[in-house]
């Protein structure tokens, strides 16, 4: 029999549903995994869990701690579940931990494929024709997300403070993105790259986007291109669904369009992602777009499979491709049947929708 391959993953459940769709993730993955026992390509997860999020902070002052980074450094990857708790001020909790991730492993593409599920209505689909399958790129690193800025606080109080944001465009982080998005188009049905920005009125950096997206489309002249502001793309995504493939998009413009986006094909809470290190000098991370949800945390009414596609997104990234596709036909199969938490329709449990995943894994 042949020793299975053994990832490192350090599971990061953080905050409210975060928790629950962590433990179903990994219950989903394990159970994929036993399934390989046996085979020629058997893997396995060694799995380690960190304590860190909304909860830590409160007792120790800190979102993750000090030598925290560098031991995320040791794992394949990191499995991450969602940041953010009323008690906490949300800059300080993003910032904290899974902006803190996403910097230092240098995860510059964050990747959100949505599309529609069997069994699953979405306000989108009118009719059975009605298309989505798209895969919003993020460019994870820099833009509005860089932190630059800053507040004068000599009117604080005064009602006359001030405050600085800026955004960090760079040649290079346009560049990377950008490639990243037609080199995937490369490998689609629909060869195409939508590029989104405020252009009009953002007049640097947005600017310097377009030039770089121009430029970078020379290189993929068998790919279709199209540049858009983000308020036209809004209303794309509503009204011409199909017409979409790889949309591309900074760090602020790809969040807004991807909970819009997820929440067309019929929740936030069904779509994935993958924050990746494309060089893989780092560990990447994969998490659900949808966040802690505090309203319903500790419930189980949290929707799992935005937690467990982003479990096949990090098969992708091991190699395993035929593995993620198990996973996803598993996902086909649990909504197809009409298993659904109560975001999507449906009355099942967390928990329930979680068997059923495992038990479409072995049928
Ligand atoms: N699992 C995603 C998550 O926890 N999102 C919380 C959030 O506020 N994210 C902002 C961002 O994606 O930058």
């Amino acid at each position: 029999m042949s020793t299975p391959r053994t990832f490192r993953i350090a599971a990061v459940p953080a905050d409210g549903v975060g928790k629950e769709v962590v433990a179903a993730g990994r219950a989903v993955l394990d159970a994929l995994a036993e399934g390989s026992r046996g085979s020629a390509d058997a893997f396995a997860f060694d799995w380690e869990e960190f304590p860190w999020g909304c909860g830590y902070y409160e007792r120790t002052g800190e979102m993750i701690d000090a030598g925290g980074l560098e031991r995320l450094k040791d794992f394949d990857a990191i499995y991450f579940g969602a940041v953010g708790w009323p008690t906490v001020p949300d800059h300080i909790s993003l910032w904290g931990l899974r902006l803190k991730i996403c910097q230092t492993f240098d995860q510059w593409a964050n990747v959100r494929p949505m599309q529609f599920l069997p069994g699953v209505q979405s306000p989108l689909r009118k009719a059975d024709d009605t298309h989505l399958d798209w895969v919003v790129i993020r460019e994870n690193s820099e833009g509005e997300y860089a932190g630059l800025g800053g507040r004068n606080f000599s009117g604080r109080g005064q009602g006359s403070e001030v405050a600085v944001q800026s955004a960090l465009f760079t040649e290079v982080g346009c560049e990377r993105i950008m490639r990243f998005a037609f080199d995937l188009a490369r490998t689609r049905d629909r060869r195409k790259v939508s590029s989104v920005t405020k252009s009009n009125a953002q007049q640097y950096g947005m600017v310097l986007w377009d030039d770089v997206f121009k430029r970078v489309s020379a290189d993929y002249p068998d790919v279709e291109t199209e540049s858009v502001l983000v308020d036209a793309m809004s209303a794309k995504f509503v009204l011409q669904p199909e017409d979409l493939s790889v949309v591309v998009a900074s760090n602020l413009n790809a969040d807004i369009l991807s909970d819009l986006g997820s929440a067309l094909s019929g929740s936030l809470g069904l779509a994935a992602s993958a924050n990746l290190n494309p060089e893989r000098r780092f560990p990447s991370m994969f998490e659900p777009v949808h966040g802690s949800a505090p309203d319903i945390a500790g419930q189980g009414l949290a929707n799992p499979i935005g937690a467990v596609g982003s479990g096949a997104l990090m098969l992708d990234h091991f190699g395993l491709p035929e593995q993620a596709a198990r996973l996803r036909k598993a996902i086909e199969t649990t909504t197809a049947a009409g298993i659904l938490t109560r975001d999507v329709g449906g009355s099942a449990s967390t928990e329930e929708v979680t068997k059923a995943l495992i038990d479409a894994l072995s049928s």
